[in-house]
């Protein structure tokens, strides 16, 4: 629902008054006033490096690599290299969930760190971190480990990748070396990219084993409160075999030969698009983009991969189990999409979620008001078919592209050259239409956003929720209006597929129509506690 009563024009415009000319003319260009009827007619700046002094909810790289990418995947240990901080802090708190296989391994609720002091920064840490790899498999026989450089490292040059190479040919074991050094790029997007690279040069394509039946690797979901668990559910009850995910729930002797599956669904776009072009270069599987946070987008998802096996059988059970799932919720949901329906939502987030929630927000009859990407690219924002004419991205500037060619022995096409063009042109494989065609006009858009344009946001907008995360969380609920963390589900879940978008109207419905919110005083109305005179000296 847009807001008619407010000149959005304007209101930016008074936005943007508030800062000094330099910040007003760079952040200019990053919130666009959606009018347009043909949103190709569109663009946004993103994906630029935050201007300092403004308080953003962005991370670092080393945040995308190990926190984002790599930590999920549970039957690795995954050893940060650095001063205890970054482990720390980066320790459970995403919720990504861990189921172990047959082998019983699982470290996901442990944190690895080498604890470097004053001396190690001043004489080196690669001893330390040597160590670190050996104690780590002694103790725990995992099936590979990880290691991942914070900022220290890359400033004092310890050479993790040579430490990594002697370790594994020391102990036989897989370790890979990480340079996420968490200064890299602008965000945690450039940790993505890293993370990738080395995904596909030294994990995906080790091991060759094939894959029977419909087989599909999950790309870019994390399993964040059980959301895996439930499409596995789902895809499985279709006859759908997951031969990998890309790594929530993530095992990695599945990945090592991920590449004999037949498809590649792409969840988060964001964070995992350059693995899933490179896979397609070299060994032939196409892609194609899915949302699972949504009863219809669910659906829709489903329908994609029907399209792409083309066997009437599995038509058949997918229609059927679209048909007895969305039964079973739309009981379930009705009672919620009373009491929610024209509620108005804006969502803050990462690099993909603040677009797929929408989906959700709209089975329950709610619209978003504005909304906008922590560190996303302007593919994200305005579809996968722009990449090719964007100047290079800021993170591409600083992170390795690597060539690729087709592996002459493991290269297979999936689909004959004709069908995977009208699959293309159906949009079904390869296309990624982004967030802008889904906003309707008179909405916002908000690249990177500040906390003070989320505060006039707040009060001009009057959003009867938002969806974020930590940083915003608090200082949005001062202004009287509940704000849902989206990163790590504020202790809930899961929220994809079908049952968890009932878990999901649960949680808001709570929030939304809960009376506090309109008993509350905000601090900043009250009178001051304290106060002081500061004199005029
Ligand atoms: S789970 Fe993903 S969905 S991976 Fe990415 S862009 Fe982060 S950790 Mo927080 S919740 Fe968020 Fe996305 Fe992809 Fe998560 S919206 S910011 S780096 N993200
Ligand atoms: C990260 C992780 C994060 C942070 C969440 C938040 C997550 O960026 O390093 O800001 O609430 O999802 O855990 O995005």
């Amino acid at each position: 629902k847009s807001c008619p009563s407010v000149d959005l024009e304007e209101f930016v415009d008074n936005i943007l008054k508030k800062y000094p000319a330099k910040v007003a003319k760079k952040r200019k260009d990053h919130i666009l006033v959606r009018k347009e009827e043909d949103p190709a007619r569109e663009s946004i700046q993103a994906n630029n490096r935050t201007v300092p002094g403004i308080i953003t909810q962005r991370g670092c790289c080393y945040a995308g690599c190990k926190g984002v990418v790599l930590g999920p995947v549970g039957d690795m240990v995954h050893i940060t290299h650095g001063p205890i901080g970054c482990g720390f802090y980066a320790w459970l708190t995403r919720r990504n969930l861990f189921k172990p296989g047959e082998d019983g391994k699982n470290y996901s609720t442990y944190c690895f760190s080498t604890d470097m002091q004053e001396q190690d920064i001043i004489f080196g840490g690669e001893k330390k971190l040597k160590q670190a790899i050996k104690e780590a498999w002694e103790t725990f026989k995992p099936n590979a480990i990880s290691v991942h450089a914070t900022c220290p490292v890359g400033l004092i040059g310890d050479d993790v990748q040579a430490v990594a190479r002697e370790a594994e040919a020391e102990l036989g074991v897989k370790v890979l070396a990480f340079n996420c050094e968490g200064y890299k790029g602008v965000s945690q997007s450039a940790g993505h990219h890293i993370a990738n690279n080395k995904l596909f040069n030294e994990t995906v394509g080790t091991k060759d084993e094939a894959i029977p039946g419909y087989s599909v690797n999950i790309l870019g979901e994390y399993n964040i409160g059980g959301d895996a668990w439930e499409i596995e559910r789902i895809l499985e009850k279709c006859g759908i075999k997951i031969a990998a995910t890309f790594s929530g729930d993530g095992k990695y002797d599945s990945m090592t030969s991920s590449h004999m599956a037949s498809l590649n669904l792409i969840m988060c776009y964001r964070s995992i698009n350059y693995l899933a072009e490179m896979m397609e270069t070299k060994y032939g599987i196409p892609w194609a983009k899915v949302n699972f946070i949504g009863v219809k987008a669910m659906s829709k998802s489903l329908r994609k991969i029907a399209r792409f096996f083309e066997d009437p059988e599995l038509t058949r059970r997918i229609e059927e189990v679209i048909k007895e799932e969305e039964e079973s919720v739309e009981q379930k949901l009705a009672p919620y999409r009373e009491r929610l329906q024209g509620k108005t939502a804006m969502l803050f987030v990462g690099g993909s979620r603040a677009h797929h929630y929408q989906d959700l927000l709209r089975d329950l009859g709610m619209e978003p008001v504005a909304a906008g990407y922590e560190f996303a690219h302007r593919d994200d924002y305005e579809g996968s078919h722009i990449a090719g004419k964007i100047k290079v991205d800021a993170d591409s500037r600083n992170i390795e592209e690597l060539k690729v060619e087709p592996d002459p022995e493991k290269y297979s096409p999936r689909v004959s050259p004709e069908k995977k063009k009208e699959l293309e042109q159906e949009s079904v494989l390869g296309h990624y239409h982004g967030m802008i065609p889904d906003m309707p006009p008179g909405t916002l858009v908000v690249d990177d956003i500040s906390h003070l344009e989320l505060e006039e946001l707040i009060k001009t907008l009057k959003p009867d929720i938002i969806l974020s995360g930590i940083k915003d969380k608090y200082v949005i609920e001062k202004f009287n209006v509940p704000s849902k963390q989206i990163h790590n589900y504020d202790y809930s879940g899961p929220f994809a597929g079908y049952k968890g978008a009932v878990n999901f109207a649960r949680d808001i419905d709570m929030m939304i129509n809960n009376p506090a919110w309109k008993l509350a005083v905000p601090p900043f109305e009250k009178k001051p506690l304290l106060s002081a005179d500061l004199g005029t000296d």
